[in-house]
């Protein structure tokens, strides 16, 4: 059963451990430190020897719920997967639920930024160059019920790349309100976590903001 972040959860906590269903470190890495802020561990797929399923989903939320799913199943413990992207105005969306492919088996997220400009370029796009990133987060417990929650944060692409931390597409993006890259920023100032509840920055840390309220206590 599939709950769009609403419904009964009476009494239902995450504590203790989850499995992190991504082989993507970045965002391992990423789900940990939103995960730590509550003291719940999160531990890779990979270092369970868990398979990635094929993401066959047409939405964000899709692959997440069925990555998450995949996990939890396997695992027999609850899983959080994060399906994501980065969706370009002038590009129809695109490269969207496909931002992984477009870097190819080799992880070339160079080569991925080099291909949105040139694309950019060659449809003679107007700037600013409107982007955001989509984040999914699904939470599958081992009782067969999933939660689905999403993030999204809206800014302009950048050229060339700035900024050498976060991972993927981070290097291209300037959120709005923001001066500086997701590449130039340190890991805390891209979650833009408020400690007063107010919204965070990140898409993933937007998205996580609502699983916390639903389901994590301090
Ligand atoms: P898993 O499926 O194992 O989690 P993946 O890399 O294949 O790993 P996705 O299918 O969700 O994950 O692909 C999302 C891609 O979008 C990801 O590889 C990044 O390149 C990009 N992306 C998502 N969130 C991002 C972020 O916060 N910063 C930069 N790039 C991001």
């Amino acid at each position: 059963m599939i709950s769009e972040g609403q419904g009964p959860s009476a009494g239902r906590r995450l504590s203790g451990r989850i499995v992190a269903a991504t082989h993507n470190v970045g965002k391992l890495r990423e789900i940990q430190e939103l995960l730590g802020l509550y003291r719940v561990d999160a531990i890779g797929a990979g270092c369970l020897g868990l398979n990635e399923p094929e993401e066959t989903g047409f939405t964000f939320s899709d692959n997440a719920v069925l990555k998450a799913e995949a996990a939890a199943r396997a695992a027999g413990e609850a899983a959080l997967a994060d399906d994501s992207g980065l969706c370009v105005a002038a590009l129809g969306g695109a490269p969207g639920v496909h931002s992984a492919r477009w870097a190819g088996e080799a992880r070339d997220f160079a080569g991925a930024m080099a291909r949105i400009e040139e694309e950019l370029l060659s449809a003679g796009a107007p700037r600013p160059w409107r982007a955001h990133f989509i984040s999914a987060l699904a939470l599958a417990w081992p009782d067969g019920r999933t939660d689905v929650f999403e993030g999204r944060v809206d800014g302009e692409l950048v050229f060339p790349p700035r900024g050498s931390r976060g991972f993927g597409y981070d290097p291209i993006f300037r959120p709005d309100g923001h001066s500086r890259t997701f590449g130039e920023m340190f890991a805390e100032e891209k979650h833009g976590l408020p400690s007063d509840g107010s919204l965070a920055l990140s898409h993933r840390a937007r998205a996580f903001q609502k699983l916390a309220r639903r389901f994590l206590q301090f």
